[in-house]
């Protein structure tokens, strides 16, 4: 993916010369924001994901840490159209970033005011984020030693560079046990979400999420999600879920950008179900899957044709 091209500050640059400097506020104290958007090819060609849904919650999270955005909403999402359109055919994913730049003084410090605001927009190489087979035979996930901030401590419904740090050390926590992936516990000891996706549970027909007090973020996929499950018939319900009712679930999936749906085969070694996708998590996957490339007339508008 380095032929892509890199919308930076208003500008489509070359991929090797997006660069920044390293007294750049954020990579010192992860003041910035993030998108994941997914890029699809339909058969009237290639379309983002929710592209609007997903820039109006980066402009929320901007907001969330006294960020000034400056560009409005359809500025930024003609910059992700023009980044598609520039893009080897092998992308299938956009990264907006906006980000406190280095302070023009060249002084350091955490307060974040005197530094500029930098926006960008890159497009990449996703594929499978949790792997191909597993989104068949189910992923193997271990609940994390480290339990997520609160809504005290974080910020939870917007996606900010420094809280990242805790889904950074919980996935490695699981590489390093043979896992896909960590399921993250909140400091009430309820079920929150996967490092990066939101978790859904099935029992007895009901399919069941933890709320957004449970500290998760509000995904657009988890939203994708729960409307496709009602639309097939499903009840849906958004509570506090412990770590058990997981373990005894009959189904257990994750959403998200990058993971789109998800089956998850064991947790902690117990396997859910029958250790793979189950049935209502295939129907979903199904639908899912005919709704992003355009294959589903309900579901049109999700797509912003480039
Ligand atoms: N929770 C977290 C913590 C999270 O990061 C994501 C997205 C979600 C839930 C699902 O949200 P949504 O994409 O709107 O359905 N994680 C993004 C970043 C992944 C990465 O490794 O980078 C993503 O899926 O794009």
């Amino acid at each position: 993916m380095n032929d892509s091209k890199i919308w930076m500050d208003g500008q489509l640059v070359d991929f090797k010369d997006a660069k920044v400097h390293v007294l750049t506020h954020c990579l010192h104290y992860g003041s910035g924001v993030f998108e994941g958007i997914r890029i699809y090819d339909t058969k009237k060609g290639r379309a983002i994901f929710r592209l609007e849904d997903h820039m109006v919650r980066f402009m929320n999270s901007a907001k969330a840490i006294s960020m000034p955005m400056p560009y409005e909403l359809d500025e930024l999402c003609e910059a992700c159209r023009e980044v598609v359109r520039a893009a080897p055919p092998e992308g299938d994913y956009l990264r907006p970033l906006a980000f406190f730049g280095m302070n023009p003084t060249g002084n350091i410090g955490v307060n974040p005011l005197k530094s500029p605001v930098n926006v960008v927009i890159a497009c990449t190489h996703m594929g499978a984020y949790v792997g191909k087979e597993q989104l068949e035979k189910g992923a193997k996930i271990i609940t994390s030693s480290w339990e997520k901030p609160s809504n005290r401590a974080a910020m939870l419904n917007a996606k900010v560079c420094g809280n990242y740090i805790n889904s950074v050390v919980a996935r490695v926590e699981a590489i390093k046990r043979g896992a896909d992936e960590a399921l993250m516990l909140n400091a009430n000891g309820t079920v929150a979400e996967g490092t990066g996706e939101n978790i859904f549970m099935v029992k007895k027909g009901l399919i069941i999420t933890p709320d957004l007090s449970s500290g998760v973020l509000e995904g657009i996929t988890r939203d994708s999600v729960m409307t496709i499950a009602k639309d097939l018939g499903y009840n849906v319900i958004e509570k506090q879920i412990t770590r058990s009712e997981l373990y005894l679930a009959d189904e257990v999936l994750m959403t998200g950008t990058a993971a789109e749906v998800t089956p998850i085969g064991s947790i902690d070694d117990v396997l859910i179900g029958e250790g793979k996708a189950g049935p209502i998590t295939k129907a979903i996957q199904k639908k899912f899957a005919a709704a992003v490339v355009g294959k589903e007339p309900k579901y049109k508008a999700w797509l912003d044709l480039v």
